[in-house]
């Protein structure tokens, strides 16, 4: 029991204390890839009340929020030593997104956030919001959090609303000092869903990037690319190769981006990224995975088709419906890998699997056959090869 606070608040501090211990299990869902889980790691009521209540009974007699939060999503992931870490995007009643961590010993639940959320270097003096940090370990000792650093669009002509999205990069070895670096500068006019490749290719810095031409619109660009980076401390990219494409009627039709950092299997890194579709209810954001190769990991090597993970159940309804978003995946020493992906931009959840599992579906499920008929042909090739197990 603490002493001098209002009951109210002290409720509070025993539901969120209730929350924070629950178990979590395997939910009702099964695709034999991964297994999703009964409840979300981090949501709102996860974040601390210090964060968002003024304790104090004399400047809070009625125990009123006074810093509200809105909601906790999309994540960037690490596994460190026996701790999931996570650093949460969360967005609070303002709209201003910020970064939190949070930690676990367990991938699927008793995510705590740590004491204080992150205060970044205020080096981008226009940058008005941030957010959908991915966590690279890389092979130079660091570790790297590139995020998109929004800004508003100031230039002649521009409206209210229109903004200008670039890559930050900051990095840290305890996620608890963070140097910042500037800006990444690319060729193309907007940046977003930029991944550090945590091995150094040709000797360099090696990124995922995202060209498009809007700040919402990928316009006439080609989808998820890659470039590299001559010195990490002044990161100017060189060219941006299409790795991924946007293609006509499949799931990355109207856009593509990457998600987690790349994991490395034996016969390749697999990437979990999303694709975006429009329809009249909006944009819909699911997950798909393909392979890249070791040694050339801007050359993909297996793409199965359709997605890997869609927004499912109660997933499909929040601030943003209709959307799944990964920006973080960890694997422990044993190849058991934790997903954490966030439903409708307002809650974070995890699906798990193993790299073996992931490897199987990766080089296993068929590539998209991109014509009705000939999917249905896949399909029956599929259903006649069934036969003789079912006769
Ligand atoms: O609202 C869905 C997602 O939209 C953006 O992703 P993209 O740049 O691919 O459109 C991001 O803002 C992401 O945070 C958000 O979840």
């Amino acid at each position: 029991m603490h002493q001098h606070i209002l009951p109210k608040l002290q409720a509070l501090l025993t539901q969120h204390e209730q929350l924070l211990t629950r178990a979590n299990a395997p939910a009702d869902f099964y695709n034999g890839v991964y297994t999703r889980w009964q409840h979300p790691v981090l949501t709102r009521a996860h974040v601390p009340a210090a964060w968002q209540y003024d304790f104090n009974p004399a400047t809070n007699p009625h125990a009123q929020q006074r810093l509200g939060i809105n909601c906790v999503f999309n994540s960037g992931a690490l596994y460190v030593d026996g701790q999931y870490l996570l650093v949460a995007r969360v967005e609070g009643n303002d709209r201003k997104s910020f970064f939190a961590v949070a930690q676990s010993a367990s991938p699927t639940e008793g995510f705590r956030f740590w004491d204080y959320p992150v205060l970044l270097p205020d080096t981008e003096p226009d940058e008005t919001n941030v957010y959908d940090m991915r966590l690279t370990q890389h092979a130079d000792g660091w570790i790297y959090g590139v995020f998109c650093s929004e800004s508003k669009d100031i230039s002649p002509g521009a409206t209210l609303s229109d903004a200008n999205a670039a890559a930050g990069l900051v990095r840290t070895k305890d996620l608890k000092t963070w140097e910042r670096l500037p800006n990444l500068i690319t060729r193309s006019p907007q940046q977003r869903n930029v991944v550090l490749h945590p091995e150094y290719v040709d000797g360099k810095h090696a990124f995922f990037t995202r060209p498009q031409d809007g700040f919402i619109d990928a316009g006439g660009a080609g989808g998820l690319a890659f470039a590299l980076c001559d010195d990490i401390e002044h990161p100017v990219l060189g060219e941006e190769t299409i790795v991924s494409p946007r293609v006509y009627h499949t799931i990355t039709e109207s856009k593509n981006g990457a998600g987690a950092v790349p994991i490395k299997t034996p016969r390749g890194w697999i990437h979990i990224a999303h694709g975006v579709r429009n329809t009249a209810a909006g944009l819909r954001y699911v997950l798909y995975a393909f392979a890249t190769d070791l040694h050339e990991p801007w050359r993909v090597i297996a793409q199965p088709g359709g997605f890997f993970l869609a927004p499912y159940g109660e997933e499909r309804v929040g601030d943003v419906s209709n959307v799944a978003f990964c920006n973080g995946a960890a694997v422990d020493d044993s190849g058991n890998v934790a997903i954490y992906y966030a439903s409708a931009d307002t809650r974070l959840h995890v699906a798990t699997t193993t790299l073996e599992l992931l490897t199987d579906y990766v080089f296993n499920t068929p590539p998209d056959a991109l014509r009705s008929v000939d999917c249905v042909r896949q399909r029956i090739a599929l259903i006649e090869k069934n036969r003789a197990f079912l006769a």
